[in-house]
């Protein structure tokens, strides 16, 4: 896998050679390139993502599209806000545990370092550079305290955070990444592995995958692993405001037929923004039902 260098909003490519010397083996890759994108298009998704896409006003819009439904786009993440909100400052997070402090607690390199599993736990997967870390900040709005990085590979220890005494979040290292050593990818690679499939108390794992590039071989990989060790998975389409609205459902589309038949896959598929906000709102729905309840 190599970095483009000239691609500034998204910078990994696929794990294929950056440069083919042999012309027709380009060539034949060029057809096969065109013809994925040909499929691609012709992707027809259900009236269901449809709708929630326009709903969430996911995808690349323009900024009077905001304002005319109502959003302030002076705040960050504008859509993660009550649309014609007449409160200057932002409207409170409207689930009771999203709303608590997020509050990092360990950080383990090696297994035999994880805290004992007192909370429900949920996980955030995804290669490097996906917007793991960016989505903890974005679900809770306390940018910062989860530290994000545009040069991949930033997360290299499995770090666990907590919200009240409700809930568990995991930030995990991302896979597939170019600056690391291959043993210490191998060996933080074996980590996520080891963690996704042995975790007690471990509720879900959110699969990031990046709305643009959907999935590769390594989110393969993790699935087959999650779906031996019946772990429960859902996919969470990121960046979406960085592709038209057509093509975040069209993703969403093709992720969730291409895992129809898998047993440990949780739907629907997720789709969000960290930027923007759109969809953190739903996102902050299903995962506080996994939350614990005390009694009030
Ligand atoms: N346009 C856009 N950029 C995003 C979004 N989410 C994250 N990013 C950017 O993507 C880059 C990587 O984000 P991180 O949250 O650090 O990604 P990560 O998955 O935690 O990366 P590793 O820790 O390296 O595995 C940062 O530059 C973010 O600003 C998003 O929703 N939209
Ligand atoms: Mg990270």
């Amino acid at each position: 896998m190599k970095i483009d260098p000239y691609d500034a909003s998204n910078k990994r490519l696929d794990d294929t050679p950056y440069q083919k010397e042999n012309v027709e083996e380009n060539a034949e890759e060029n057809v096969a390139e065109i013809s994925k994108n040909a499929q691609f298009r012709a992707i027809q998704p259900s009236t269901s993502i449809l709708s929630f896409v326009e709903e969430n006003l996911l995808g690349r819009r323009r900024l009077n599209e905001l304002t005319n439904a109502g959003y302030n786009v002076k705040l960050s993440a504008p859509l993660d806000n009550i649309p014609f909100s007449k409160s200057i400052e932002r409207e409170r997070i409207e689930h009771a545990v999203f709303r608590n402090k997020l509050e990092f607690f360990a950080a383990a390199k090696i297994s035999s370092s994880f805290p004992p599993p007192v909370l429900p736990e949920i996980a955030f997967a995804g290669r490097s550079n996906v917007g793991k870390s960016s989505l903890l900040n974005a679900l809770t709005r306390q940018w910062g305290v989860v530290r994000t990085s545009d040069k991949p590979g930033l997360t290299q220890t499995v770090n666990f955070f907590r919200l009240a005494s409700k809930l568990c979040m995991v930030d995990l290292p991302g896979y597939g990444f170019a600056y690391a050593k291959e043993e210490v990818k191998e060996s933080w690679e074996e980590l996520v592995k080891e963690y996704v499939s042995t975790r007690v108390g471990l509720q879900r794992v959110c699969l990031l995958v990046d709305t643009k590039w959907g999935m590769k071989p390594r989110d393969h990989e993790l699935i087959d692993l999650m779906e031996r060790s019946q772990t429960p998975y859902q996919i969470v389409l990121t960046k979406s405001d960085i592709v038209f609205p057509i093509d975040v459902a069209r993703r969403a589309m093709q992720i969730q037929e291409s895992l129809k038949k898998n047993k440990s896959v949780v739907n629907p598929v997720m789709m969000v923004s960290s930027k923007t906000g759109g969809g953190i709102r739903c996102l902050r729905s299903v995962l506080s039902k996994l939350a614990r309840f005390t009694k009030p």
